[in-house]
């Protein structure tokens, strides 16, 4: 189904004159990210659906996809001073199209991403390891920006998407964190912030030990009594 994006919220930036020339494009661009997106999930849900079988469980707990609202487009564009063009848009953000991938333990966001980089019409771009490198403020998550192919009634046009793989503990941290990040009346910013990460790091540590207890646990590579 078509989405219509909302253009109230950037009449009063963009020349109208600009907007109206460029909103049919815009409409088409973000149609594009849609379908990259609907692309990745597919892909990713294939894997979840073959893993299961081989490995008698699942590596995935949940997909979330979303786009960047065309507000969020042009604030970041203008925050880094980038020509406001469709082309431009497309060449320098690499989030217009988000897919976020939540695994069950650490070692199944890596397998999972290993079996999509490995795909051969998929062109990763760029890996970011907030996993092996958390950020200062705990923040972990595996980042993709990979390109995908879609075909169109008259093209076919690789679109970027990133991909973030986290576990459950660590998206329950990071929406946490994002929650707080954008309060404005937070009375002791500094504990709060000290307190985040060292729930980020015991989440880390737990991340690990309840993945030894699947280990542990595991009937993969044992018999199996049907
Ligand atoms: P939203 O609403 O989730 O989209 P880039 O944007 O790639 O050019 P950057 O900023 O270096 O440059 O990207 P990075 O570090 O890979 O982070 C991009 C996204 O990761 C963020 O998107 C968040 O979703 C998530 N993220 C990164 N750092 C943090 C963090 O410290 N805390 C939380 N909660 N999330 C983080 P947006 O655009 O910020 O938001």
């Amino acid at each position: 189904m078509p989405i219509n994006y909302n253009f109230t919220d950037l009449v009063n930036t963009i020349e109208p004159g600009h907007l109206m020339a460029t909103s049919n494009s815009f409409q088409d661009m973000m149609m594009r990210y849609q379908c990259a997106i609907m692309e990745v999930e597919t892909k990713i849900r294939v894997l979840n659906e073959e893993f299961s079988l081989r490995m008698r469980r699942n590596p995935i707990e949940s997909i979330k996809t979303r786009m960047k609202s065309p507000a969020s487009i042009y604030e970041k564009m203008e925050r880094r001073g980038y020509p406001l063009t469709i082309d431009s848009m497309e060449r320098n953000l690499n989030d217009i199209a988000g897919v976020r991938v939540i695994c069950s333990f650490p070692e199944d966001i890596y397998s999972v991403a290993r079996l999509i980089t490995e795909q051969d019409d998929i062109i990763v771009l760029q890996i970011k390891d907030y996993i092996a490198n958390p950020k200062p403020n705990g923040y972990r998550s595996l980042h993709l920006i990979v390109a995908v192919p879609i075909f169109l009634a008259n093209e076919k046009k690789n679109m970027k998407v990133e991909i973030q793989f986290r576990t459950i503990a660590m998206d329950f941290w990071a929406s946490l964190e994002h929650k707080v990040k954008y309060k404005k009346d937070v009375e002791n910013p500094e504990q709060v912030a000290k307190e985040l990460k060292e729930c980020a790091d015991i989440i880390a540590s737990v991340d690990y030990r309840m993945q030894e207890i699947e280990h542990s646990t595991s009937l993969v590579g044992k018999e199996k009594k049907e």
